[in-house]
């Protein structure tokens, strides 16, 4: 059967990684014999109808689509379009979005399939079945429409070896034009990211990972990931990995080990990792170091200890210090992601977090706004509670756009206080001297290019928060001293109870 998986166009999100995802669903499908294509319309920046005459010279048997909570208003007005053209293909929908809310998911949408969670096994049968035109009502995994009824089949147990899915069919994406669109500044243009692991145990408030590989961690082996790692060094002449892991260093012993064959096996790439900061010991930084990897990211979130109690992240603000700090010492790129207007937020506990962010010092800091997405406790909370000012994903940059209030900050208040926080870091002196300059020494491998790469980027994030600072200087005090005598300007509105948005259920 021919089938065509498509990347939603999406407007409000740059992306720099290839969608996964896809290109795994693709590898399985391939490996039974099926022709897939991939169509990454927001990379190729694709309008719907661009998506839907492609589509229509494609001729698939069945369409694809991947589904993330912050785009669902975007698929949801392309698979209105796909239906109407194509009413006879099945649309089957996958990813996070539908899987979190499969039942509404069909109800708000012309789709006929979900695919829920874990998507490689799952897509195989039901393309069996839908070659063979007969219901799918022996795979498991899926929610679909049956006339009126809409059958669930109930959960699929997890792949129990993941080795056993081939590697993501990387020849039907547009490998090097993620590279072009990448804000990162990395040291290789021919990048690429991959995944060792699915699953992540702990439990934090906001998070949605869960929501599709529970709580079970599970690993490749290494060898199988040195021979993905030679096939991209070799067929795809890649020479930086960033991993997707949710927690890349969660076994030590298995990184360790990975890290090791690297060595062993000559692969020339520098990479970068997500990391817990109670997962980073000395031991295993210099070994990683070793083996290319050059920046580390951590999600810290907070600078508040009970906020981070309260976000259930279970770590301490001691543990964020020692392992920015020994990652600084092994000359690595830090990357910190904090979130404001978190569960419990409030003023102070934002500027603790601003506080805490000039003392680790790291080299990059991303600062979000809190989102409550479907499926966490984060969403349910924030509902009872009365934090939401608006329930509504349509047009929505996650991150710098507010969905929440906090008790005593508008949503309008975040988004002012979120970009002043980021020119407040990086527009101190401390900042350029020591990341800057630590930039010129993780850049040092590669000279010149290691210059323009690692410190340059800097040096312009530094200037350019110098320019701003006065007016953050501005905001940061303008919301710690509002009229009425609570900060921000709660008082002046009104509560919003806006709770049927597209992901309301
Ligand atoms: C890498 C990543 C990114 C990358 C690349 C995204 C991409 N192109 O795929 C970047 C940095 C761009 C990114 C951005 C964002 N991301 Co992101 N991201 C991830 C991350 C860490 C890994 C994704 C991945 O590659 N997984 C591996 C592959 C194999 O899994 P998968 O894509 O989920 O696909 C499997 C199934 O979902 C299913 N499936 C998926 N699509 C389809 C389609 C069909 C037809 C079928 C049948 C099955 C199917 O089958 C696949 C194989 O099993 C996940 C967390 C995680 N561990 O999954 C978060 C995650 C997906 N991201 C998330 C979010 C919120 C975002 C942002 C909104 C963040 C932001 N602040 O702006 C943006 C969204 C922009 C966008 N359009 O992508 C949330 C999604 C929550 C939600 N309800 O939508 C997650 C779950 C993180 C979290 N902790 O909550 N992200
Ligand atoms: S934020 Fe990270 S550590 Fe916390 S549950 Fe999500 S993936 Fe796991």
């Amino acid at each position: 059967m021919k089938m065509a998986l498509i990347f939603p166009p999406y407007v409000t999100w740059e992306l720099e990684y290839p969608p996964l995802g896809l290109a795994y669903i693709a590898s399985s499908l391939e490996r039974e014999d099926h022709k897939v294509e991939i169509l990454d319309a927001s990379i190729l920046n694709m309008s719907y109808s661009d998506v839907l005459n492609w589509l229509i010279k494609f001729d698939p048997g069945a369409i694809g689509i991947t589904t993330l909570t912050p785009h669902f208003w975007q698929v949801k007005a392309l698979s209105h379009l796909i239906k109407r053209e194509l009413p006879n293909v099945p649309l089957i929908f996958g990813g996070p979005h539908a899987t979190v809310l499969p039942k509404q998911t069909l109800e708000e949408t012309p789709a006929d399939i979900v695919v829920i969670g874990e998507g490689e096994s799952t897509t195989v049968e039901l393309a069996e079945a839908i070659e063979m035109k007969r219901a799918p009502d022996d795979v498991k995994g899926l929610m679909y429409r049956d006339g009126a009824r809409i059958v669930f089949t109930g959960y699929r147990a997890p792949i129990g070896n993941l080795d056993d899915i081939p590697f993501p069919a990387r020849h039907l994406l547009p490998l090097f034009k993620y590279g072009e669109a990448r804000r990162l500044p990395s040291m290789h243009e021919r990048h690429t990211s991959a995944i060792t692991s699915r699953g992540c145990p702990f439990n934090c408030l906001f998070c949605s990972s869960r929501n599709v590989w529970g709580r079970a961690f599970r690993h490749r082996s290494v060898n199988n990931v040195i021979d993905e790692l030679h096939e991209l060094v070799d067929s795809y002449k890649i020479k930086e990995i960033s991993w997707q892991d949710d927690c890349f260093t969660f076994d030590k012993r298995w990184t360790m080990s990975l890290c090791r064959e690297v060595v062993r096996e000559k692969l020339d790439i520098t990479w970068r990792c997500l990391a817990r900061v109670d997962q980073v010991d000395d031991e295993l930084l210099k070994r990683m170091k070793l083996a290319g990897c050059y920046a580390m990211w951590f999600g810290v979130e907070s600078g508040n200890q009970e906020i981070l109690g309260k976000i259930r992240k279970n770590i301490t603000l001691q543990q964020a210090e020692d392992a920015v700090k020994l990652a600084k010492h092994y000359r690595f790129e830090t990357h910190v992601f904090f979130m404001i207007g978190n569960y419990g937020e409030n003023y102070k506990t934002i500027m603790d977090t601003l506080k805490f962010a000039k003392k680790l010092n790291p080299s990059h800091i991303a600062v979000s706004i809190a989102t409550p997405y479907p499926g966490t406790d984060f969403l349910t909370l924030a509902r009872e509670k009365g934090l939401i000012e608006r329930e509504n994903w349509d047009g929505l940059r996650v991150g710098p756009d507010s969905m929440i209030r906090t008790e005593d900050l508008t949503s309008r208040d975040l988004e002012r206080l979120r970009n002043a926080m980021s020119t407040a870091f990086y527009g101190r002196w401390a900042y350029f001297r020591e990341n800057a300059i630590l930039g010129l020494r993780v850049g040092d491998p590669l000279g010149f290019s290691g210059l323009r790469k690692v410190a340059f980027p800097k040096f312009l994030e530094f200037l350019r928060s110098v320019v701003r600072f006065r007016s953050a200087r501005v905001v940061i005090s303008e919301l710690a001293n509002p009229e009425g005598g609570l900060p921000g300007q709660l008082a002046k509105i009104q509560p919003v109870n806006n709770m049927h948005g597209p992901t309301g259920s």
